[in-house]
């Protein structure tokens, strides 16, 4: 191997995994959604050691206009007919927007204003996501397998998951063999 040239680390496209450089995993569990799914009963009857979803963040400097790259596998499943989903927020630094490549599984990316507006786009292998500064985001996993996507963002734009107590306008639910949007 010639020392001059780094070898990065690798991004797995067909499942997500990464590899090759430090990896830091935060799992969040159903014990750590309280609030979050519209039927707190099913959440209530549910494995509370359950992975929901699993974020991968490669270890990297922090900075003023320095990038995180991390993949998150959210996990295909519901609470009553919810499908999983990611807690969501905004980010810290509001004016701090985002990338998001979907990889693996189908889903939808779940985005809102300040002002309440909110839409969803289709995740899905190879989608891109420009998501827009001041916009809230989260992942719905409306599929049977999980659903990983890769992110790239800003080490300054930090996470406001409190902004968001009210939650999101949109729900997303299992219909028969297709989904149902509600709006809150
Ligand atoms: C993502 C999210 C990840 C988990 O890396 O942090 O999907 O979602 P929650 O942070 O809402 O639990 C991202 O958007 N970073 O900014
Ligand atoms: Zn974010």
């Amino acid at each position: 191997m010639n020392p001059d040239i780094f070898l990065p680390p690798q991004v797995a496209w067909a499942t997500g995994a990464l590899a090759g450089g430090p990896l830091i995993r935060k799992t969040t569990r159903l014990a750590d959604l309280p609030g979050i799914f519209a039927n707190s009963e099913a959440w209530k009857c549910g494995d509370p050691q359950q992975s929901v979803y699993d974020v991968d963040v490669l270890g990297s400097p922090v900075g003023e206009g320095a990038l995180f790259v991390g993949v998150t596998h959210l996990h295909a499943g519901r609470v009553g007919d919810e499908f999983f989903m990611t807690r969501g927020h905004f980010h810290a630094r509001r004016e701090q927007g985002e990338i998001y490549f979907g990889l693996r599984g189908v889903g939808l990316l779940l985005l809102q204003t300040e002002a309440g507006d909110a839409r969803l786009e289709q995740v899905t292998a190879g989608s891109v996501h420009n998501i827009p500064p001041f916009t809230a985001h989260r992942l719905i996993n409306t599929g049977s397998e999980t659903l990983s996507s890769l992110a790239v963002w800003s080490s300054i734009a930090g996470h406001d998951y409190a902004a968001l107590a009210e939650g999101f306008v949109l729900r997303v639910f299992a219909a028969g063999q297709g989904i149902e949007v509600r709006h809150d």
